[in-house]
């Protein structure tokens, strides 16, 4: 049996490698998946001015001719989101899912990135609420994106992630998974799975120095590669919890501005 499961990942590619497409397909590989790319935006880093990043969008006919190519021309056995850009993006996706029948969709609502803490685009993020959220099965909020989804003015600790969660599951997700991260206001990273029913904790001690750049793309990415494995969804967090875990574990420094995580650490160094 030489055939792979198949994931796809509709996302913006980061030119510095760590984040967004790059991670993603990485992470399938790592994963022994089969990774395809619907590309939405191309993200340049300006050395000259403090990393500063300028996202070119790619044009929105032509998002729609590779979500045709994979889709009507192969087919998937799961799938994510990163890096939307627009809202008329937000809507093809949306469109794009109903259309496909599409199961195992991982919504990763990228709103932020490494360094920015205000919504980048407001109108994609009010789609990716208005849209997006009932059609995931699961969606992977950092602490910031929560906050906005579930319309608290804060998340920073354990009692605020679960009532962020408890909201955002209302709002149609099937599982919720929000990231503690380092923006959690304790020693240790608590990432919190919400089924509805049961909050399950998942702690690690914070890991310094880490270089997190593009830790949200490659975790939700391993959770989209075990669903393509035929895990189901506790099992697949649980292993990209351990992947992400070890990718901080051995993350690396790219220059002065900002290091990334090591999509290799897991199958070199397990957890
Ligand atoms: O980490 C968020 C992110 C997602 N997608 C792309 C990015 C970034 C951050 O730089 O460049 C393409």
């Amino acid at each position: 049996m030489n055939a792979l499961h198949k994931a796809m990942t509709i996302a913006g590619s980061d030119t510095s490698g760590g984040a967004g497409m790059a991670a993603d397909l990485k992470t399938f590989e790592e994963l022994n998946v089969y990774g395809m790319t619907a590309l939405t935006v191309i993200v340049a880093q300006n050395p000259h001015n403090a990393w500063d990043h300028e996202i070119f969008p790619i044009e929105l006919k032509v998002v729609e001719k590779q979500l045709e190519t994979i889709l009507a021309g192969i087919g998937i056995d799961a799938m994510k989101t990163g890096m939307l850009g627009s809202a008329e993006l937000v809507e093809l996706v949306a469109r794009t899912i109903d259309r496909f029948k599409l199961h195992n969709v991982v919504i990763d609502p990228v709103m932020v990135c490494k360094g920015i803490d205000t919504i980048m685009v407001p109108d994609a993020a009010a789609a990716i609420k208005q849209l997006l959220i009932q059609r995931a099965d699961v969606i992977t909020p950092n602490t910031l994106e929560a906050a906005y989804l579930a319309g608290m003015p804060q998340v920073k600790t354990l009692e605020d992630i679960k009532e962020a969660a408890g909201r955002i599951k209302e709002l149609g997700a099937r599982y919720v998974v929000i990231k503690g991260g380092e923006r959690m206001e304790n020693d240790e990273a608590i990432d919190v799975l919400y089924d509805g029913k049961e909050f399950t904790e998942m702690a690690e001690k914070k890991i310094y120095p880490s270089y997190n750049h593009g830790a949200g793309c490659t975790y939700s990415a391993a959770i989209t590669a075990g669903l393509a494995n035929g895990l189901d969804v506790r099992e697949a967090v649980f292993q990209a919890k351990k992947f992400i875990t070890a990718a901080l574990r051995h993350s690396f420094v790219l220059n002065k501005y900002s290091g990334c995580t090591n999509h290799t650490a897991f199958r070199r160094y397990g957890q």
